[in-house]
């Protein structure tokens, strides 16, 4: 066996150990009651503390076009709805000149996850400075002053007289959660705009103190082992580096960075291939869920002293 696991963590692509264990408060299996417990006794049960104040959780997806935003959606669809879902247009991958989400859309699931929804939004592109006003945008909408259904336009931010502009936002139209979805083979060199505009956000987001993690999408496109067998991706040499890589570039805390796998191209998903998403969304909600109490704590605080005055 000592002799074994070197020989092997220098063939076979992978560490003989996992360089993650995902799920620490239990004894990690790749099996099917792990995923049916994470499933429904973790991601399906999270939801605000408060409910009545905000009964959803508001997870927001930005990230360059083309790195799989709507795919993503469509995964987290089908998991909620046990069954393959398509609930955002998501690209063939053939073309990148056009952005295919052009309009900001917040997605309720149907099926097991009715505390959260999720936002996609246009996809930042190469072009320097040409995401400029869809930064802009994206604060504003972060804050909760964009409603639902609004056009990004590339030539303009949104005016404050225009009708989805909301002037006083509350909680429930607020973000509590900013995902960055990464294209893991694209992050041995990040493209210099990307890593602008990501770096751009993530300082108002800190600023905000709205937390952040990352989904690295396509890493079955990166590792052959990780396509043949998800299993592999916690054990993935090359999927450790691109984490490791995007941990430096973008200064979020490698716990917060989950290599996951889309089921886009696929007919029917299983178990497997849902894990990593189901693990990376269970830390996203769970972060979202103390951000938004941490928030309404403050704001309590703010009118009951407002209110001794
Ligand atoms: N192999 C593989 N392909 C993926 C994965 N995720 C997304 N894709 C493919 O990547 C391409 C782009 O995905 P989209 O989900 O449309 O990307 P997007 O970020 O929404 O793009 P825009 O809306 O244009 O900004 C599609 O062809 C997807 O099938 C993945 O995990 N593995
Ligand atoms: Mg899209």
């Amino acid at each position: 066996m000592f002799l074994f696991r070197p020989i092997y963590n220098q063939v076979s692509g992978l560490y003989y150990d996992p360089w993650r264990i995902p799920d620490a408060c239990t004894l990690w299996q790749w099996k099917e009651e792990t995923q049916k417990t994470i499933l429904e006794e973790k991601v399906a049960k999270i939801k605000p503390l408060n409910v009545k104040a905000c009964d959803k959780l508001n997870l927001l997806i930005i990230g360059p076009k083309a790195h799989g935003k709507s795919s993503l959606i469509n995964a987290i669809a089908s998991v909620s709805m046990q069954e393959k879902t398509t609930m955002s247009n998501a690209g063939s991958g053939q073309s990148s000149s056009d952005n295919v989400t052009t309009v900001y859309r917040r997605i309720k699931f149907p099926g097991l996850f009715d505390s959260f929804t999720v936002g996609d939004v246009k996809g930042l592109t190469k072009e320097v400075g040409a995401s400029s006003n869809l930064l802009e945008d994206l604060k504003l909408l972060i804050k909760g002053h964009i409603k639902p259904g609004y056009k990004f336009d590339a030539t303009k931010p949104i005016a404050t007289d225009d009708s989805f502009y909301i002037d006083n936002p509350n909680t429930a139209y607020m973000i509590h959660g900013v995902i960055i979805v990464f294209d893991i083979t694209e992050t041995y060199e990040i493209h210099a705009a990307h890593l602008n505009d990501i770096k751009d956000l993530t300082k108002k987001l800190h600023e905000m103190n709205i937390p952040i993690s990352v989904m690295l999408t396509k890493a079955d496109k990166l590792c052959r082992r990780v396509a043949e067998n998800v299993e592999y991706i916690y054990h993935s040499k090359k999927v450790l580096t691109a984490v490791i890589t995007v941990e430096k570039a973008l200064s979020v805390p490698k716990k917060n960075i989950h290599p996951i796998v889309n089921f886009e191209d696929e007919i029917s998903f299983g178990w497997k291939s849902s894990l990593p998403l189901l693990v990376a969304l269970r830390a996203c909600l769970s972060m979202a869920k103390c951000h938004l109490y941490n928030e309404q704590q403050k704001k309590g605080n703010a009118e009951a002293e407002a209110k001794s005055k």
